[in-house]
């Protein structure tokens, strides 16, 4: 999974970006449009991974991951200007999510592209800039089916595509983004191919000044946001990523003791990682031994046999049965020998459904 973070210069996204993957990219308070993308890697933080190494003792205990990349600051009414902003939507082109900082923070220091701090605007307008994207792409896209309906070539197909365009057309054209749309089935598959980025899910993040946590003020904004970005593919949380960067750079029983002077119970990257998997449906399965504890990312839903593929193909193709117990359930139990003795180990079948924190072991034969 690939998630991009995007808004407006100087709102915190590389602070962000810091935070995520413990890394150290150039926070500049003046933000380079034009540079590469930072890209790296997050660790999904899990407790159960943890206890599990605890218990396993494997040579290596290994995380789940998600990718981020860092996209360039898309200023404010950038789309008429051509070569960057492309650029910047061919690699927002490539992610499953959204990201989107908005500068709550005041700092004299921090030069605003606006001039002024005022979060709701930013957020439309950079919502603005996404919309004008996607309606680009369709007008593009609308103008060749019409040259391809007047020389009558494929013309059920290109008279589908072009209704719903048309429908896409019309709810961005009133200021909403695609993602607020129902989009069926065959639809969905007729339109994949053009990434439309306002269809992406999106996490709405508050980034707020260090001392406005718990704030009343801060608890407003959060509710105003939530009605602006509302429905089922968005989430808001609030955080500020200059605490969370300095965060991410400690020791983590320094950090603990951070959050516990915050009175903060969970960092807000681990909140926004919940949120993410939340957003995109996505849970987590783990592999136990005396090599590795590993945890694995699917999606809700998943057959047995294809969470076995998420490890190996050779493990989807030759599938037998998978030894499984849930983690509750294992910890209960303190040990496959004592799950095994209890009963609660279960051999499962091709098609049974994984559950989050399910622990499998794949019986597999190629
Ligand atoms: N006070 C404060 N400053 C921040 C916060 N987040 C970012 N900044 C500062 O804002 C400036 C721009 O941040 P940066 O992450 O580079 O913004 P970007 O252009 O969106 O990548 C830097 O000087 C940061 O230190 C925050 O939560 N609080
Ligand atoms: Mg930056």
């Amino acid at each position: 999974m690939i998630l991009g973070i995007v808004g407006l210069p100087n709102c915190g996204k590389t602070a962000l970006f810091n935070a995520l993957t413990d890394g150290s990219a150039e926070v500049a308070v003046y933000a380079q449009s034009g540079a590469e993308p930072n890209v790296g890697t997050v660790k999904v933080p899990d407790i159960r991974v943890d206890r599990l190494r605890e218990i396993f003792k494997p040579k290596k205990a290994i995380y789940a991951t998600v990718e981020v990349i860092d996209l360039p600051g898309l200023p404010r009414g950038s789309l008429a200007e051509g070569a960057r902003v492309t650029d910047f939507l061919k690699r927002a082109r490539e992610v499953d999510a959204l990201v989107h900082v908005v500068r709550a923070f005041a700092d004299e220091r921090v030069a605003h592209p606006a001039g002024t701090v005022d979060p709701l605007r930013d957020l439309q307008d950079l919502e603005t800039e996404l919309l004008l994207s996607d309606l680009a792409i369709i007008e593009r896209r609308l103008e060749r089916i019409d040259g391809a309906l007047k020389k009558g070539v494929e013309r059920a197909s290109h008279e589908a595509e072009q209704r719903t365009l048309l429908r896409f057309r019309q709810v961005l054209e009133d200021g909403q983004p695609l993602r607020a749309l129902s989009v069926s089935s065959e639809e969905e598959k007729m339109i994949r191919g053009y990434r439309f980025v306002t269809l992406l899910p999106v996490i709405v993040v508050l980034n707020i000044h260090e001392g406005a946590l718990g704030a009343d003020e801060t608890g407003a904004l959060l509710g105003q946001a939530r009605e602006l970005f509302c429905g089922p593919s968005v989430r808001t949380v609030v955080l500020s990523a200059k605490i969370e960067m300095e965060m991410a750079q400690l020791p983590r029983d320094e950090a603990e003791v951070f959050l516990e002077d915050l009175r903060i119970e969970v960092s807000a990257m681990e909140l926004l990682i919940r949120t993410c998997y939340d957003l995109l449906g996505l849970i987590s399965f783990i592999t136990v031994g005396d090599d590795e504890v590993r945890a694995w990312t699917i999606r809700h839903g998943t057959p047995a046999v294809r969470a076995a593929g998420a490890i190996h193909s050779d493990m989807e193709r030759g599938f037998i049965k998978a030894e499984v117990i849930g983690y509750d359930a294992f910890m209960a139990a303190g040990s496959l020998a004592g799950a095994r003795e209890k009963g609660t180990l279960r051999l499962e079948g091709k098609e049974y459904t994984v559950a989050d924190g399910d622990i499998i072991n794949f019986k597999f034969n190629v």
